[in-house]
Order: structure tokens, then sequence, then C-alpha cells
């Protein structure tokens, strides 16, 4: 089975986006064939500071080798460097309804808070397609947030398949059953979200800040440890995160802290997360020292892309006329 998957460059990586998605590329390079990108072509379609942009590009290339991405199993690479993803996008843009670009959530709540949204916003969905596409992809690990841009890439593998032939595998999106979406820690109705940096707790964030943002999460009025996502957002959040760091089921973990109020409950908390994120704080650490060794992967990563990347466009070409 092959696998692609991409996270955007645009600032620290939060344990929200580890546990939706980066855990299950972790573990599914294990079994399958995978290709995982930084998908910086994305990363510009809201406002940026290219400066930053370029830092970030790198920094993602860390965050994925200190979250256990194996160079030897898995390609990593950076989208931008490979031609025929923007080459694909345009050549899919051809068969994806409008209508359903301007139905995308995300682009209209982005678009509700630029005012002045350009273009490459609303076809955002469609490079995603291109991305998996590209590959030919049978599934895709994502944060529940990107489910409707997995089925609109389902639409237009559907519409390129029925139009010039069958070429591409209708991906199907893999979802962690729990931590698919991860919630602010300042507003659990809210989902932990890059854009939103006061809710985020990140993967490589120091114990004194895990500490402080843990103590600080807000909760409900009530006094019970209890997994109830209508009733108590903010400790159910809580809950899952203990829950996936520890490897301990929800139903345990409400048993252990039967009797303790949310403050000893936080407390515990934050201390298994100090204990969890440090092997990922020392990783990081490790290859900020080893800028060439990260650059080279990223090199390699890319080689190995361009080849099947070459062969789909080829046939992709052949099969609308253009070759
Ligand atoms: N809160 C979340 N819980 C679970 N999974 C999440 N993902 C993002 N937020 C959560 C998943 O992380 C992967 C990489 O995301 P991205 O870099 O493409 O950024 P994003 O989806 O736009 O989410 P961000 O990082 O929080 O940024 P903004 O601020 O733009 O919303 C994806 O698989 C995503 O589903």
């Amino acid at each position: 089975m092959r696998i692609f998957s991409g996270i955007q460059p645009t600032g620290q990586i939060h344990i929200g986006n580890y546990l939706g998605a980066i855990s299950q590329f972790v573990q599914l390079q294990e079994k399958a064939e995978c290709i995982f990108s930084i998908v910086d072509l994305h990363a510009i379609t809201v406002p940026y500071n290219p400066q930053e942009l370029s830092k970030n590009i790198f920094d993602a290339a860390v965050c994925y080798l200190a979250s256990g991405i194996d160079p030897e199993k898995s390609i990593l690479f950076v989208q931008s460097w490979i031609k025929e993803h923007t080459e694909l996008a345009w050549l899919l843009s051809t068969v994806t309804p409008t209508g359903d670009l301007l139905r995308m959530t995300q682009y209209k709540e982005k678009s509700k808070q630029l005012r002045d949204a350009k273009a490459g916003l609303l076809n955002y969905p469609i490079l995603m397609a291109s991305d998996i596409l590209l590959y030919k992809a049978e599934a895709v690990p994502v944060g529940q947030d990107q489910k409707q841009h997995l089925e609109l890439t389902r639409t237009v593998a559907k519409a390129f398949n029925s139009r010039f032939g069958e070429t591409f595998p209708v991906p199907r999106v893999i979802l962690r059953e729990s931590g698919d979406k991860i919630m602010a820690l300042n507003n659990p109705k809210k989902k932990m979200s890059k854009t939103a940096p006061s809710g985020c707790l990140y993967l490589f964030e120091e114990p004194e800040a895990i500490k402080k943002k843990v103590m600080a999460s807000v909760t409900d009025s009530g006094k019970k440890v209890k997994y109830d996502l209508e009733k108590k957002p903010g400790i159910s959040n809580l809950l899952t995160i203990y829950s996936l760091f520890s490897g301990k089921p929800i139903k345990e973990l409400e048993k252990k802290f039967k009797n303790s109020n949310y403050s000893s409950f936080k407390k515990s908390l934050a201390e298994q997360l100090i204990v969890s994120l440090e092997p990922f704080r020392r990783k990081k650490k490790e290859l900020l020292t080893r800028e060439v060794y990260v650059r080279e992967v990223l090199r390699q990563g890319a080689k190995r892309a361009k080849v099947i990347a070459a062969s789909t466009m080829a046939e992709v070409r052949q099969k609308m006329g253009l070759a």
C-alpha cells in the first residue's frame, strides 16, 4: 500500500499535528510505502514572511525526523522542489467543479478571516489532490480537519478516471479513532491550530511551559474527571491527550482520578507530558547540530519522489492528449 501525507511549514508543530497526523505516519512507515512532504506551496496561500518560510521548511524537516520518520523507510521531501505538483494541479483544475471548492469549510473560514483571500486559497484542495494523486497514493493519514479535502480528492480522481481512463487509485482517508481532532487548551470548542498559538501545546515545548499551559487550560465548572464531550469538552480533551501519550485507556484514567480534583489531574497530565515529550526535545536539539544531514535527507527524498512524479505525469499528459 502506498501512503502520502504532508504538513505545512507554517510554524511550530503542536501536539494536535502530532497525535492526529505524524504519530500515524510513524506507525504506517513500518508496514507501507510512505511518502511524506513538507507542503510549502500550501503555506503560501495565506499571507506569510519569505524569510520565516525558509526557516520553517528546515524546522519541519527536523520535526519529521525528531518525531520518528525514518528516511531509510519513508520518502521525505519538500513539495516545491518537485515541479510536477503544480503542473498536475493545473491539469486537475480542469476536472474540478468550482462549486465544490467554494463549499470547502477551510476556505470559507480562512477567507472570512482574511478579507481579501487570493485564488491560491480557493485552489488549495486541487493542489492537495495533486500531491496525493501524483504518487498514486491509496491512503492518506490526516486529522479530521482535512477529511473534507480528502473527499474532494476522491471526487477529482473519479472525475479524471472517468474522463481520461483509469489512472489514479481513489485514495481513502486514515483517521485515528481518538486524537483526530485535538482541541485548543484555552478553548475546548475550537481545534488546536497553528494560527491560534495561545491554544497550542507544542511538541518541543520546555517543561516549565508545559506545566504552565496545562495548569491554565480551560475546563468546566464541575469537579469530576470524567469523559463527556457534550458537558465536559475541556476535561475530555485533556483525558484524550493523557490517554494517547500514556497509552492508558480513558476508562482507566477516569478510575485513577476518581477522587482527584481538576488541579491534581492537570498536575499529573503535565508530568506525563514532560516525560513523553522529552525524547522529541532531545532529538530535535541533536538534529539542529546536523544541518548538513537534514538537508541531504531532503535532497535524497526529492530524488526518489521525482522518479514517481515524472512517471505519473508522462502517463497523465499522454492520456490528456498533451504528449
Ligand atoms: N488539532 C488537531 N488535531 C488533530 N490533527 C490535527 N491536524 C491539524 N490540527 C489538528 C492535522 O495535522 C496535519 C498537518 O497539518 P497542517 O500542517 O497541514 O496544518 P493544518 O491542517 O492547517 O492545521 P494547523 O497546523 O493547526 O494549522 P491551521 O492554523 O491552518 O489550522 C494534518 O493532517 C491535519 O489534519
